[in-house]
């Protein structure tokens, strides 16, 4: 069963929106396997957004995802990578659809409330930088019968 990483973000949690982004996923069908609310370090941040550290907000980024709480979790389903991107809507929260997290409850790309991965690659990568093996747990929903 494929597995993402979704992180509410520094803005998110300090917005009351942790409890609504997990129902959203909740009652799609999705399975949580793994959550926590932790303080991101300096070199976890570095890691974790490698691949921008060449672009111009790169500084900016780390600051703000340093800045306070995050909410990371593992969530477990049928295409739940591309779903959860849907779900999320667009980076940039001028062009994400009403209906989405960002369209809904996001003004500005620098604080759009919540990170997922955007591919299997990333997923595994990004999974194994915020979780140990033994944090994760599978289980079995019987409501998974209606849904899949
Ligand atoms: P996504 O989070 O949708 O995968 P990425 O991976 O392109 O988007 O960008 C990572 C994060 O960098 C975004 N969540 C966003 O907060 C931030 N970001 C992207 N573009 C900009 C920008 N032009 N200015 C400031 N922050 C940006």
């Amino acid at each position: 069963m494929e597995r993402t990483f979704l992180m509410v973000k520094p803005d998110g949690v300090q917005r009351n929106l942790i409890g609504e982004i997990v129902a959203r996923f909740e009652k799609k069908g999705f399975q949580l396997v793994g959550g926590k609310l932790m303080l991101i370090t300096r070199e976890l941040a570095e890691q974790h957004y490698g691949e921008h550290k060449e672009r111009p907000f790169f500084g900016e980024l780390v600051d703000f995802i340093t800045s306070g709480p995050v909410f990371a979790m593992v969530w477990e389903g049928e295409n739940v990578i591309a779903t959860a991107r849907l779900m999320m809507g667009a980076t940039n929260p001028k062009e994400s659809a009403p209906g989405t997290i960002r369209g809904d409850y996001a003004v500005t790309v620098g604080k759009n409330i919540i990170h997922g991965s955007d591919s299997p690659e990333s997923a595994v990568r990004e999974i194994g930088l915020f979780f140990k093996e033994e944090e994760l747990v599978s289980y079995t929903k019987l409501i998974n019968e209606w849904t899949n």
